[in-house]
């Protein structure tokens, strides 16, 4: 990684730490945004020296953010991307050189209002597990305990354990809204080797007026037909007016869409998805197209053929084989992150294509089903009704489906199952507090 002792890896935007005058000593990082290089050399030794944003002038110890994108865009070869632009409205955390087990400090200031964790292992294939969240006061939120397989804490419903990349989201509840204060993660590793990077997203500013989600769609799919611009953005515009008429009477909507048609060789590879068979073309899919998107602050969709589940899965979520989230939940696209999209398979003639992508991606955003197929899981939201299997499942044949939960949750967008429309204020609550969502501009408060 860059590190800020040449000038030409620097550029007026940029996100970086520097060292202030008055820090040398001590070395303490200051964080922001480069407005001005002042060293005219084309290298220092000690770091290009910079003013930000802020008009405070120190020398550059480290790139953030915009020197991962470039050395991924020179890498892979792709067209080039713009550096991510700076969020006023997200604040980035990041931790370097982390050592297994070692505690992870994030000060949550007091308007933020959610947090997104993640972390990255040396190798893809590495096993991670979240063993422990802990919250001001010294509140144990999450603990996880693998040998026992035992779990203590209610803000997350389950243990979290990934392949090569570890992301938790919260709140999950109004009734676990975020106190500021200090939060600490632990994270431990099967091989016990340093991880390559961690750090966290935190949302602030304002939740009051108008929020809105940007989505890039990526056409992967073989079909021709699809592959045709008037026919494309005649689709997209289609599933935009089908989310929108779930999320709009919440205060929530679409943004700007972004329609990019993959290369030859991304349909070849990606078209026809197996999420449970082929555990490397998973999230590989996502990482690729995370390289290749401009600004991390958008919801990545690749729509392609066919999502094929092995035998054994068939019984579950039939919606999966439509619409899958690669993370539940998952990262935005930052230029490394691997768990960051939802695949859709195209259907022209499933007019629940909207719904199927919006249950989707809420997944990723951390909503779960308000009743799972068994009818013995719930989502932690008060306001979801629940639609239990010992009272339900008239059938006994193992599924809480459709019709029989009419009268419950069965009209809701994250019933396990169907074409259910209504979205609820709690699960708008948790929505609208994601990073992928931002303040429209110029929109009144209600
Ligand atoms: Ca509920
Ligand atoms: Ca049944």
């Amino acid at each position: 990684m860059a590190d800020g002792r040449k000038r030409s890896d620097l550029r007026p935007g940029l996100k970086v730490q520097i060292v202030l005058k008055q820090d040398q000593r001590s070395g303490k990082l200051t964080s922001g945004v480069i407005q001005e290089i002042l060293t005219p050399s084309a290298n220092h030794p000690h770091g290009i020296k910079v003013r930000l944003s802020d008009g405070q002038v120190g020398r550059v110890k480290q790139i953030l953010l915009g020197a991962l994108c470039l050395a991924l865009v020179s890498l892979s070869g792709t067209s080039a991307t713009s550096a991510p632009r700076d969020y006023p409205d997200l604040r980035q955390v990041t931790f370097n050189q982390v050592k297994p087990n070692q505690t992870l400090s994030i000060e949550l200031k007091p308007n933020e209002h959610s947090l997104l964790f993640y972390a990255h292992a040396q190798n893809k294939n590495e096993n991670m597990t979240l063993l422990e969240i802990v919250g001001p006061d010294g509140e144990v939120l999450h603990s996880y305990d693998p040998q026992a397989d035992t779990l203590e804490g209610d803000y997350l419903q389950e243990a979290i354990a990934n392949t090569g990349e570890l992301s938790f989201y919260l709140p999950l509840t109004p009734e676990h809204a975020l106190e500021p204060g200090k939060y600490s993660v632990k994270v431990k590793t099967d091989s016990g080797k340093t991880l390559k990077d961690a750090g966290a997203i935190l949302r602030t500013g304002s939740l009051q007026g108008r929020q809105a989600l940007d989505m890039t769609f990526w056409i992967l799919s073989k079909n021709k037909a699809i592959q045709a611009p008037a026919n494309y953005q005649k689709y997209v515009s289609d599933v935009r007016k089908q989310i929108n008429q779930i999320i709009q009477p919440h205060g929530l909507q679409m943004g700007k869409i972004q329609i990019k048609v993959g290369t030859p060789a991304m349909i070849q590879t990606y078209s026809k998805l197996q999420p449970n068979d082929d555990d490397k073309i998973e999230s590989d899919i996502c990482q690729d197209l995370a390289k290749r998107t401009d600004g991390y602050r958008q919801l990545n969709v690749a729509l392609l053929d066919e999502i094929m589940r092995s035998p054994s899965e068939i019984k579950a979520d039939a919606g999966e084989n439509v619409g899958f989230a690669l993370g539940m939940p998952g990262l935005l696209p930052l230029p490394h992150s691997r768990w960051s999209c939802v695949v859709l398979a195209y259907d022209p003639e499933d007019e629940h294509q909207g719904g199927t992508l919006w249950h989707e991606s809420s997944h990723l955003m951390g909503v779960v089903h308000t009743t799972e197929e068994n009818g013995e899981g719930f989502d932690p939201l008060a306001d979801t009704p629940e639609c239990p299997a010992a009272k339900f499942d008239k059938d006994k044949d193992g599924l809480v489906d459709s019709e029989e939960c009419a009268g419950r949750d069965a009209a809701n967008y994250m019933f396990w199952e169907g074409n259910g429309k209504a979205m609820t204020t709690q699960q708008a609550w948790v929505l609208k507090r994601h990073p992928l969502f931002y303040p429209v501009q110029g929109a009144k408060s209600p």
